[in-house]
């Protein structure tokens, strides 16, 4: 099937979800992995999860190991080393996909997304392709960031939403969940973002297939424990892609304006 064709099977048959994995990413998140987890499990109880650890040096894929091994519903995904995000992601979506599962979610480890609001967001995926847990919307907030942080969300969601066009408040949001047959509409094969760009990439792609996108208010609790993997490096690179991105994006609308045919000429 083509990815058209994907999108148009995957607007046409919404309805409950029932079939969830939530993936995980962690890189050094022993001390928060387990209180997540337990946490998830709890919320969302038929739900699975799937750890995406990237051989974090603090040892939390042995503690992923043995939450496993606790729990039938609980998976890990050992990956050799530190490769971002977005590769976890991707390795995680690819094994949800291989295995019949109605929606995968992304979830930070470190308590940020709360494990008690999925329940919200799964319920608003019933007539959704993406659902976005949203904290720049009405009802949406972030807790224990300072002003520097939010001023960086918030400037980086309105330089993405006014050059890409899109009418998404946070899209370099985290905490989402996908049908899966949105993911396939989405394509993949050529995703290549990280860090925040990697959110804005899908939610992008998504937008263009015409899929339905529906933000959810969250309350963003800033970690208390371990350190945030965010670099100087994540944010130049959302910079220049998001950038390249906008200019593409404005471009195609130009040309397309330049091939209607001119008022005059019907005269
Ligand atoms: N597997 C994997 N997880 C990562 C990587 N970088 C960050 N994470 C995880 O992604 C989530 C969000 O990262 P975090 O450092 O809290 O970013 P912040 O919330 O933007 O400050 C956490 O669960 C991290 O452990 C990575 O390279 N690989
Ligand atoms: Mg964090």
């Amino acid at each position: 099937m083509s990815l058209s064709e994907h999108a148009a099977a995957a607007t046409a048959h919404r309805g409950p979800v029932t079939r969830v994995l939530v993936c995980i990413p962690t890189y050094n998140e022993r001390d928060n992995l387990p209180t997540v987890v337990r946490r998830v499990r709890e919320s969302v109880p038929d739900a699975d999860v799937l750890v995406l650890d990237d051989n974090s040096p603090d040892g939390t894929g042995k503690v992923a190991d043995e939450l496993a091994d606790d729990d039938a519903r609980v998976h890990v995904l050992h990956r050799a080393g530190k490769e971002g995000l977005g590769a976890a992601y991707l390795a995680g979506f690819a094994w949800g996909l291989g295995r019949d599962y109605d929606a995968i979610v992304e979830m930070d480890a470190d308590g940020s997304h709360q494990p008690e609001q999925l329940p919200e967001l799964l319920s608003a995926l019933g007539d959704a392709d993406l659902v976005i847990g949203s904290r720049w919307v009405p009802g949406g907030s972030v807790r224990n960031w300072p002003l520097h942080r939010k001023a960086l969300s918030v400037g980086g969601n309105l330089y993405t939403r006014v050059l890409l066009g899109m009418g998404v408040n946070d899209a370099t949001a985290g905490f989402r969940a996908y049908r899966t047959s949105a993911l396939r509409a989405i394509g993949l094969t050529d995703v290549a973002s990280q860090g925040y760009c990697f959110q804005v990439d899908l939610t992008n792609r998504a937008v263009r297939r015409g899929l339905r996108v529906v933000e959810v208010p969250i309350t963003f609790v800033e970690r208390e424990i371990g350190d945030s993997k965010m670099s100087r490096d994540i944010m130049r690179e959302s910079l220049q892609r998001i950038t390249v991105w906008g200019l593409e994006h404005r471009a195609r609308q130009l040309r397309s304006l330049g091939r209607r045919e001119p008022k005059w000429h019907r005269l």
